[in-house]
């Protein structure tokens, strides 16, 4: 199956400050120069959300001072395969009309610029995205400690006559370093950023490199699609918690609402340092299939960019992608963080 999408760049600076301000993280400085005068005004934003999380916030560090050994010792050491997988009961005719499944889409890349200072000597090609729910119900996870870094996860679907039922999926749940220079619970390989070289058609032929980022939190950010039938007023799921001691999350993002990160934040990006021509830039939510869908096929948004990469009209065909690969597609992981310490910290205090 061949899958079309726009030669169009698009630029996101609006939704980014906004998202930007909602999560308080302070921006960096940009290529051409623009980030260096918001720089101050993200860090009274940063010290605002620092105010407005208080308890969440306060909670973590002073859990980091009292157990000072639990959170240095939490690198990532990726859990077994998941076994006992169920099937997914949302694409059983018969099974679904007795659910409310949610279906996840990928909003186009936005916000693209070149980042040359993270790594230096280095190009990172950075942009936003959005993760949105556009299905029956929401896309709920429930993850259970099981090591000082990750949790494995339930699916929980609800049922169209009341009650929820709970699947096994592929999905964990992994304690993450981020923004605000903080741990949080989140979904690993939730999503992934990959680039694809393309042919004088537009035809994807190799997919030359992957962004680091896999993990996110899952949570109704913004409304961004009231229309969406069963779509609550209202966020039910806040922002993803930074509890190190939590032994149990649930995260989520309910229908006709989204979880937006702008490029600014942390690994927002793919290296494409000494890459040439035209290239498809493609997110791609739930790569792993953590969660059951209605639809498994619409995960995937790309915009097209020529690089050395210059804002504006790219010259590209639009991309021709190859089918989804799904759950198949080569994984990811997570680098080293820093601060991290040996071990995966199933040893510490053996609560883990
Ligand atoms: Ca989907
Ligand atoms: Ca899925």
């Amino acid at each position: 199956m061949i899958v079309r999408v726009h030669a169009t760049d698009t630029t996101g600076d609006n939704e980014a400050e906004m998202n930007r301000a909602a999560r308080g993280e302070r921006p960096p400085r940009r290529a051409d120069g623009r980030g260096a005068a918001i720089v101050a005004v993200g860090a009274a934003v940063a010290l605002a959300a620092t105010l407005v999380l208080g308890d969440s916030v306060g909670a973590v560090a002073g859990t980091d001072r009292e157990r000072p050994g639990l959170v240095a010792t939490a690198r990532f050491v990726p859990p077994p395969p998941p076994t006992g997988l169920d099937p997914n009961p949302c694409l059983d005719r018969r099974k679904r009309r007795q659910l409310y499944c949610p279906d996840l889409v990928m909003k186009r890349p936005f916000g693209l610029y070149v980042d040359t200072w993270t790594k230096p000597g280095r190009l990172l090609l950075r942009a936003g995205n959005s993760i949105d729910n556009i299905g029956s119900g929401p896309a709920e996870l429930h993850g259970v400690r099981r090591k000082a870094s990750w949790m494995v996860a339930w699916q929980r679907i609800y049922r169209r006559g009341g009650g929820r039922i709970r699947v096994r999926t592929r999905a964990y749940l992994y304690f993450k370093r981020a923004h605000l220079g903080l741990r949080w619970w989140k979904v690993w390989r939730a999503a992934r950023f990959e680039l694809w070289r393309l042919d004088r058609r537009g035809r994807a032929i190799a997919r030359v490199r992957v962004g680091p980022k896999v993990s996110y939190c899952f949570r109704d950010l913004r409304r961004t699609r009231p229309w969406v039938r069963r779509s609550p007023p209202a966020p039910v799921y806040p922002a993803c918690s930074t509890d190190a001691s939590a032994q149990r999350v649930t995260l989520g993002t309910s229908p006709g609402w989204s979880d937006i990160y702008p490029p600014t934040y942390h690994e927002q990006w793919i290296d494409v340092t000494g890459l040439r021509g035209c290239f498809a830039y493609v997110h791609i939510a739930d790569p792993a299939n953590s969660v059951y869908e209605s639809n498994e096929r619409n995960n995937r948004a790309a915009v097209v960019v020529r690089l050395p990469y210059r804002p504006g009209p790219q010259g590209c065909p639009g991309a021709k992608l190859p089918a989804p690969e799904g759950p198949a597609a080569p994984e990811v992981p997570p680098p080293a963080q820093p601060g991290d310490g040996g071990g995966d910290g199933s040893g510490s205090g053996g609560a883990y």
